[in-house]
């Protein structure tokens, strides 16, 4: 084979994976291929803006909260309505919601509902926009269980197991898209000079160790006993390298996650005494994160329970986060299970 043809045999764009994707689902209609598109060209949008940020005016505060307390920044806000905009007109899905509005977003009444929920946080780690780091989009896909008409909280609030597909899109230094349907975890990188995301990281798979870790240590004093023991452990020089594990904390958490993914370890962002669930949505971060590193041969808990089986009993709840490869999660888990 000539290595003109071996390099264009290599060319796999986004949509031609979505499609080879959907051809290993015998039952799969183009419906969710179209789906996952529309997410792929929601995330360029707010990309567009995102790289533009500093030069017009959408940096910033708005003078809002949103329903778990965070500040909403104007980014967020623009994040938010596009990808809305995008994906309420396709006819995939029969209800949305997202991490910045306290209710469902319903798909107008003139647009088709299609079998498919999203739940998105638009503009994860938002708060360092003004300091130029790394932010991401997160999606969660789930079957509707209703039989039609408009999408229900019973079609929204169901557990993390129930996924059909997740991912996140990067906006860093190069833009990423990472995404799986349950047959592996793809990493795709937009060449914008085509406005095309190409393949990049073919069946990404976490190591079953890492040597790093992540976490708030500010909160160190909050924590229970046992959260301390395992941080402290951790910082002990005996490791497999003779070495202790590196600590790396970017406070986005698709970016920490994206980075504990490739390189391996543990982000934690566990409960305290002020916040017991910590800071996290089961929804709209820790479900799709989940899906994500469980595909890519890791594991992500509560401290104690899978995240993808707590079961939701509202939209906006959170949970506390241990997510990464699945040695360092379960040393956690063993820390965290101490009797004291
Ligand atoms: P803290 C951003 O608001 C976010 O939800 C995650 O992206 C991030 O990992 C976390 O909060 C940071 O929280 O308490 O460490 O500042």
């Amino acid at each position: 084979m000539d290595t003109t043809h071996q390099s264009a045999s290599k060319f796999m764009t986004l949509e031609r994976h979505i499609i080879e994707e959907k051809n290993k689902h015998p039952h799969a209609t183009g419906e969710f291929s179209g789906l996952l598109h529309s997410i792929s060209l929601a995330v360029k949008l707010v990309w567009r803006e995102v790289t533009k940020a500093g030069l017009v005016n959408i940096l910033g505060k708005t003078d809002r909260m949103n329903v778990t307390g965070d500040e909403v920044k104007k980014l967020d806000e623009f994040a938010d309505e596009t990808i809305y905009k995008a994906m309420d007109h396709a006819g995939h899905l029969c209800v949305m919601a997202s991490e910045e509005n306290e209710d469902l977003l319903h798909i107008p009444d003139h647009y088709q509902h299609g079998k498919y929920v999203m739940l998105y946080d638009p503009l994860d780690g938002s708060g360092n926009i003004d300091a130029n780091i790394t932010v991401g989009t997160i999606f969660s896909i789930l079957m509707r269980v209703t039989n039609s008409g408009n999408g229900t909280m019973d079609d929204v609030l169901q557990p993390g197991y129930k996924q059909v597909a997740a991912g996140y899109a990067l906006f860093s230094s190069s833009m990423m898209f990472v995404y799986s349907t349950g047959h592996g975890v793809h990493g795709f990188t937009l060449d914008p000079s085509v406005g095309e995301f190409l393949l990049s990281h073919e069946n990404i798979r976490i190591p079953q160790r890492g040597a790093i870790y992540a976490v708030n240590e500010g909160n160190y004093n909050r924590w229970e006993p046992n959260m301390r023991r395992y941080i402290d452990w951790l910082k002990i020089e005996d490791k497999a390298d003779g070495r202790p594990y590196s600590g790396r904390y970017i406070g986005s958490l698709v970016a920490d996650v994206h980075r504990t993914l490739m390189y391996g370890g543990i982000y934690c962002y566990p409960g305290d005494t002020k916040n017991k669930n910590g800071k996290l949505r089961l929804m709209y971060e820790n479900n799709p994160l989940a899906y994500i590193v469980e595909n890519a041969g890791g594991a992500a808990s509560d401290g104690k329970t899978r995240i993808m089986d707590l079961v939701p009993t509202a939209l906006h709840q959170k949970s506390p986060l241990f997510i990464g490869s699945i040695d360092d999660v379960r040393f956690a888990e063993e820390f965290l299970a101490v009797k004291r």
